[in-house]
């Protein structure tokens, strides 16, 4: 099948936008398994499953404008460059007013983005992994380190980061030690995932949020195409639970580490599915 080389529905222009939908095919910082620079085609592709209407909201993503601005060329870019380039081309999204909505992708995406928003903001992570390495690979820009670099732009008691079940023993005692806000995959279960987000709402506040979606967040039996897979993750309705609870304060969002090559398209789907529920949800409360 040929599908439409946008994600579906979203047949505004970019003056017209509410929402604008960037691909950023970058992987050059996975360690694991690779094909990540794979995952916005993919997860436009498995856009075009998906039927406009949502009963669960009452929205039709047909009648919220969103934009795709196709990929950026990023391919042949050093990190230091691709944060750079990301940082202007957030910026000026901002600048026109538009809601940026990034598909990676390795997590190193992530940085730049955040760089373009002001200080004053947080940024809420899901992710099995603490990423809060102060290199990796003598790169600092690699995606294990991006909740560093992220601390380096807004205080670090403006982040928080849900799921995590890995970490080195290093960047453990650092994310400790800076007093970063971070609930780990096994609390979520045994304090539940409702008081934890209660937590997480009282640390940021009401400040605007950006949220970084790592798809490894969710367990690998939902989402096997990513890659740095990890057992014992959130399942699906968890992480539309804590997008749902922030969705009044979102100011963007990305999903990054599809890795397609990886499975037959189910974290694809997932991605593209919950890039719909993300933006549906924002569009609604937006309306009010
Ligand atoms: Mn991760």
């Amino acid at each position: 099948m040929n599908f439409p080389k946008y994600f579906a529905d979203a047949e505004a222009d970019r003056t017209a936008a509410q929402f604008v939908i960037i691909g950023v095919p970058y992987e050059k910082t996975s360690t694991f398994r690779h094909g990540a620079d794979q995952g916005p085609t993919q997860i436009r592709e498995a856009s075009w499953n998906f039927e406009q209407f949502d009963p669960r909201l009452g929205v039709s993503f047909s009648d919220i404008k969103v934009h795709d601005a196709g990929d950026l060329d990023v391919k042949d870019l050093s990190t230091k460059a691709l944060f750079n380039l990301l940082r202007t081309n957030t910026a000026s999204l901002l600048a026109e007013q538009k809601i940026p909505i990034s598909l990676g992708g390795d997590h190193s995406i992530t940085p730049g983005i955040v760089a373009a928003f002001p200080k004053d903001i947080a940024v809420l992570s899901l992710d099995a992994h603490m990423d809060y390495r102060s290199s990796y690979k003598k790169d600092p820009y690699n995606h294990a380190c991006v909740i560093r670099r992220i601390a380096e732009h807004i205080p670090v008691q403006n982040i928080a980061v849900l799921g995590i079940r890995s970490a080195e023993e290093e960047e453990y005692a650092d994310a400790r030690m800076h007093g970063l806000f971070f609930r780990d995959a096994f609390s979520l279960r045994n304090e539940g995932l409702a008081r934890i987000i209660d937590q997480t709402r009282q640390h940021l506040g009401g400040k605007p949020v950006y949220l970084t979606l790592d798809i490894d967040v969710v367990d690998p039996a939902y989402a096997p195409g990513t890659s740095t897979p990890e057992p014992f993750g959130m399942t699906p309705f968890d992480v539309l639970e804590v997008m749902d609870a922030f969705a009044g304060q979102l100011v963007g969002f990305d999903v990054v580490e599809v890795c397609p090559p990886y499975d037959q398209g189910i974290t694809a789907l997932l991605a593209a599915k919950l890039v719909r529920l993300g933006i549906s949800a924002m569009s609604k409360e937006r309306k009010g």
